[in-house]
């Protein structure tokens, strides 16, 4: 099998490179990294010394593809879809803005969320309150963003699922864990919902249900009903 993927099933970036893979039907071996595990890890900094995944290696053209974005772009390239649907559309003027909408995602929804979530990590006494009290704020300021300024639906650039939905789908899932959405915010909440019911997303929350009592806080991540 050409492709390899590093990854953890509860990992969210790692959530956007599943997503683009099953949304292409491509198969790939799964490499579970369990960072706890200082053989695992060993095993992984050879692959990628910065020990964070998602990591995409492809034998067949000898590549190594870390950061979920670049791995979306890379199957993109060299493992389209046969119909020539893309996560990254052709047209200059929608690419620019799955990228717009994929950073915004990261950057200002999984970010902040995982703030959150990696400071109930933290040992007692090395938390970081302030920290966890901005991130907060962020991720509000973020909801009410998107709530006003979400592009288009169904999906982020309206007919076709892509880059950004893939970067929306765990970002938003698991901050709405954290920091759940409100009544101010029915677009966002709507938007969630067919993320959530996506087949790829579906599959992809399944395989990661098993781990969710790993999930550092309460309450803990679930299934949608
Ligand atoms: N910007 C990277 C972020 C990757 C990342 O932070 N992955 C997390 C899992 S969601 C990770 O590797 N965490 C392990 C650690 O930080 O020790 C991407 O888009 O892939």
């Amino acid at each position: 099998m050409s492709l390899t993927l590093w990854f953890h099933p509860l990992a969210s970036f790692c959530h956007k490179a599943l997503i683009a893979l099953d949304e292409r039907g491509l198969a790939f071996e799964p490499v579970v990294v369990d960072l706890a595990d200082p053989a695992a890890r060993a095993a992984f900094a050879e692959v990628w010394p910065l020990l964070k995944f998602p990591v995409l290696r492809d034998a067949a053209r000898g590549a190594t593809v870390a950061e979920s974005t670049a791995v979306i772009e890379y199957l993109d390239a060299f493992h389209g879809a046969s119909d020539g649907g893309r996560m990254i559309p052709a047209d200059p003027d929608l690419a620019w803005r799955a990228r717009m909408w994929d950073r915004i995602f990261d950057q200002y929804v999984e970010l902040p969320m995982q703030k959150i979530v990696t400071d109930a990590i933290r040992p007692e006494g090395a938390r970081d309150p302030h920290g966890v009290a901005e991130a907060r704020a962020a991720l509000a300021a973020t909801y009410r963003f998107l709530e006003a300024g979400l592009p288009a639906a169904p999906w982020a650039l309206g007919e076709d699922f892509g880059l950004a939905d893939c970067a929306a789908a765990p970002a938003l899932f698991y901050a709405d864990v954290v920091q759940p959405l409100g009544p101010a915010e029915p677009r966002l909440r709507a938007y969630l919902d067919r993320l959530l019911r996506r087949p790829s997303y579906a599959r992809v929350l399944a395989a990661a249900a098993p781990y969710f009592p790993m999930f550092p806080l309460d309450p803990k991540p679930r299934l949608p009903a």
